[in-house]
Parts: C-alpha cells; structure tokens; sequence
C-alpha cells in the first residue's frame, strides 16, 4: 500500500467518525460530502495503480538447453533479437527446472509447485484439477483484471480439461502433444489448429498469433499477460523438418534437401557450413555413468524423441536444433518490433525459460529427464523496462528455481501468491536486491517411464548431490516416501573443477561431512515436500486419472 493510500485510509477512517459523532444536521451533512471526495480520490487512485501495472509476457521453449544464446556465449548460434533483450535484462544464470520433463515441468511453472506436491506428471497418478487451475498465475492474473492469453505448446491439456483449456484464457491459440515444423500438412489435434494460419511453418505460426494477441490487447484499456509456449528446438519438431525419405525419423539425410526449404535464410543452409566440435562421447556406453542396473538406456530411453545419439545423425540434429532457436529469436524479433509499434515496450516485462534442457550425446546418452545440468538446467532471463539503466544487462549467479517464475509474474501484477507456491519472486534479484536469497536448491525428476529411476538432489556452492531410486510406474506418496531407503546409485559432483559433470566423487567423500550435510539436506527436503503433499491432499481436491 502506496503512503498516499494509507493517508486516504486515515483521513477516511477520521471523517467517518466524525459524522458519526457530529450533532447538527448541517455539519454531518458537510462531513459527508468530505466523506464521498475522499472514497472518490481514493477509488481513482487504485485504478490508476491498477492502471499501472505492467503487461508480462512469459515466452518458454521446448527442451533448450542452457547457454544457447549468442548473447550467452554460444559460439555460433546466431540470436541477434534474444541478444539485445539480454542486453537490456537481467540473465539468471544458475536457474534449474523443478522437473526436466515437458509436462509436469509446464505443471509446476503454472501451480509454483515442485511435481511431488501438485501431483501431475507423466508417471503420476493425478490429473490437474480445476481447484488447483484456479489457483495457478493465468487464473489469478485473469480474476485480478488482466487479459491472458496463450500461444503454443499448452503440454499439460492430455491430464485435464480435455479440450476445454480454451475457456481458461481469453485468448487461446494453441495445442497438446506433439505438432509438426509444418503442421497444415497433417490433420491431427496437434495440427489442426494451425490450419488456418499464413505461414507454413510452426514457429512463425506462432509470430503471427502473438501479433494479433498484441493488436487487440494493446486497445483493450487492461494489463495483459501473454503466455507463449515455442515447441522448439524439440526433437520432435527437427525430424519433422523433412518426411519425405525412408528413415526420416533419424534425421539421416540433411533437411536442407527439402525442396520447401532449399535456400531458406534460416533453415537452409545456416550452420551447415561450420565445422563445429561434436560431444566427445557420443556413441560411448551411457552405463559407465549410470549403470544397467539403475537406469537400462535399452528399456525405452534410446530411440525417444531421437534422441538416440550416434556420429551419423547428431551433427544433423544440432544443426537443425540451432537453427530453431535462431527460427525462435527471429519470431522474439517481430514481437519485439510489435511491442515498439503498439507503444507498450515501455510497460512490458519479458520473462524467457525454457521447459527443461537436454542431453545431446554427452555421456553416450540423449534425452532429459535426469539431474545433469544439461538436462535440468534452463536458459532464463527478465527484460523489465522499468529498471534503471545501471542494471541492465546484468548477469546473476544465484540459484534460481522455475517455481520462482509463477511467482515473479504474480509479483509483477501485485497479486498475492498462494501459500502452496515454494518459489520466491525474482523482482529482487531483478533490482540488484541479493541480500537473504537461497544458498541451496532441491532437484527432483519423478519420471519413471522408459526405465528412469526416482532422482532427488541439492545443489549448494560448487557442490551438486544426486540420489536415484528404483522407480514405480505410476508411483504414488508412498512410492516417493524415501524414508529409510538405501538409494541404488548416487553422484557427486563439484561443478566448478568438472562443469561437465563427468567425474562422481561419491567414493572419494563417502565419509566426508560435506556428503554428510548434502544427503541430510535432500532427506530433509524430500520429506517436507512429501509432507506438504499430505497437507495439500487434505486441502484440496486431487483426482486420480
Ligand atoms: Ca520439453
């Protein structure tokens, strides 16, 4: 509450009393009248408050790893639009995803919950229910005056709703599941909604749709809040660059020899000219760093998503990755010129993360779903055009968490969050403010399909811990109580002498007390969130699917 509002509130509170103990007519007639100026004043000066708010947009991407930006230090990816957000932003470079797999990660960036509380994952047993949709930042910012909006990839629709989200947002243009690079060829759910686009190609799709969102919401006298989900540089959408081979599933052949994009200026050529290092380890054996026993990459990890890494098609596959994310900078590019030209780029925050990184190759392995950095580690920043010159451009090392970002957006509205969020606004950080910010981070990936184990962890200083546990699939509170459980693998690592993560210091710190006070802060950890489970099934409704 502004001084000015707790004056009025004052004067208010003074003035009533008086009517109420003034004797003649004439004088509570008079004090009266006082009485309805200062509602007036006061009334006018919240609308101007609400009035002020800033418009967000939340731009999140597809399975793109960390430091994959020009401006991040990427060697050659070309991303000229993301590059002068970062320059005029804030980069968080030490942010982890609370679960590094697309759904239940997207589930927690909207509830602020880690996957083990809200419940809704691709190996629970839970659907996201309207109680808790009610009380996720779309929902909140849209009761509290502010028109949303969603573009792309929604990602979580398969576990509720079932082709009602629509209605959850005022302006809706977006699908489930999986869609394709050029998804007027193909008539599926994921698709179909496409059709009537002008582009061909899915993320320029999704440029055309963020401008019409901005044209009308730029009319529309209320804040906004954007939601826009790219579905690059997944896998999924690199194979579907070029069909029309046998065995185009494997990105074999390069998709420049698509006629429909032979000569285009990003997914034609680009990169293919540079002679750019592979990991060292592709095609290794991933059981060196995991073994069979804990996590078999035979039993349905290879051959996902094509993430299946050989010498032969992953120079193929990072080609096509990058050039998405310059496709993507491209799309940034045109809402960021739609921004200028409707007179909001003064009053907008732009938040950036992605749903979770990647392995591409690295330690014989692809895919996600695991706690190496690569993986659980997300490219993530604030361009907020109110902060002053000085800051911009700033990089911050503090652990962030994606839970932070529901509760940065609702921060950025002045609405309160929910108790049940776990993460913290990043308006601080933002602001230079470091001061009592988190020295640790818990990690978790309840993802069991495909043979992947339970893997909880902590991230503090240079050190990052990792316990994995034989996974249940579906698992339910019981299966995620690791009370009393022996882990069938743990990891070590110290990031700042091995960044790569390649060198488990588990043996050589068993009995050392830093090992001793990183497992006692996941045990600790993990049963406070299997406690705020309980407390949050006794709250609120939760429905098996
Ligand atoms: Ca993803």
């Amino acid at each position: 509450m502004s001084l000015m509002n707790v004056l009025l509130a004052f004067a208010l509170f003074v003035l009533s009393a008086l009517v109420l103990m003034a004797g003649g007519v004439k004088k509570r007639f008079v004090l009266l009248i006082l009485l309805l100026v200062l509602g007036m004043i006061a009334c006018e000066q919240n609308q101007q408050q609400k009035a002020q708010r800033p418009n967000i947009i939340f731009l999140l991407s597809d399975d793109q790893r960390d430091n994959t930006f020009g401006a991040m230090g990427h060697p050659f990816v070309r991303t000229p639009n993301v590059d002068r957000l970062l320059r005029q932003g804030v980069r968080f470079s030490n942010t982890y995803i609370a679960e590094p797999v697309c759904s239940p990660s997207r589930a927690s960036l909207f509830t602020g919950m880690h996957e083990r509380v809200h419940g809704v994952g691709f190996s629970s047993s839970y659907q996201m229910t309207e109680d808790q949709w009610s009380r996720s930042y779309p929902a909140l910012l849209r009761e509290n005056g502010y028109t949303t909006g969603f573009i792309g990839k929604f990602g979580v629709e398969y576990y509720t709703f079932r082709g009602r989200t629509a209605e959850k947002f005022d302006f809706w243009y977006a699908h489930d599941g999986w869609t394709k690079f050029f998804p007027k060829e193909h008539d599926s759910f994921s698709t179909r909604p496409y059709h009537d686009a002008e582009a061909d190609i899915i993320t320029p799709i999704m440029g055309e749709a963020i401008s019409a969102f901005l044209d009308s919401a730029s009319t529309a006298g209320r804040p906004f809040c954007l939601s826009v989900s790219f579905n690059v540089p997944h896998g999924s959408q690199t194979t579907s660059m070029y069909t029309g081979y046998e065995g185009w599933h494997d990105m074999i052949r390069p998709a420049d020899e698509n006629p429909r994009l032979r000569g285009h200026p990003v997914y034609g050529s680009l990169y293919r000219t540079i002679d750019f290092p592979i990991p060292g380890d592709v095609g290794t054996d991933p059981h060196r760093h995991i073994p069979r026993h804990v996590l078999d990459q035979d039993r349905g990890r290879k051959k996902t998503y094509k993430y299946d890494y050989a010498p032969g098609t992953v120079r193929e596959h990072h080609i096509r990755y990058f050039q998405t994310i310059t496709g993507m900078d491209r799309v940034i590019g045109g809402m960021m010129r739609d921004l200028e030209r409707l007179g909001l780029a003064g009053r907008t925050v732009i938040i950036f993360a992605s749903d979770h990184g990647l392995l591409m190759g690295e330690y014989g392995m692809g895919g996600k779903a695991l706690l190496y950095d690569l993986a659980c580690k997300i490219p993530c920043f604030i361009c907020d055009p109110g902060i002053p010159a000085a800051k911009k451009g700033k990089t911050v090392d503090r652990l962030v968490s994606s839970l932070d970002i529901p509760c940065t957006i609702l921060d950025y509205a002045g609405v309160a969050a929910p108790q049940e969020m776990s993460g913290r606004s990043l308006v601080p950080l933002v602001r230079g403010e470091e001061s009592g910010w988190r020295e640790q981070l818990f990690l978790e990936s309840l993802f069991t399909l495909r043979d992947n184990p339970f893997c909880e962890g902590i991230r503090r200083g240079d050190w990052k811990y990792i316990r994995m546990f034989d996974g249940a699939e579906p698992y339910d509170e019981s299966d995620v109580d690791f009370t009393g459980r022996k882990p069938a693998f743990e990891q070590l690592f110290n990031l700042k002498k091995d960044p790569g993560e390649k060198i488990n210091l588990i043996d050589r710190y068993q009995d050392s007390r830093l090992l001793g006070t990183l497992r006692s802060s996941v045990k600790a950890r993990s049963a406070e969130l299997n406690a705020r489970r309980a407390r949050y099934l006794k709250t609120y409704e939760c429905v098996p699917r």
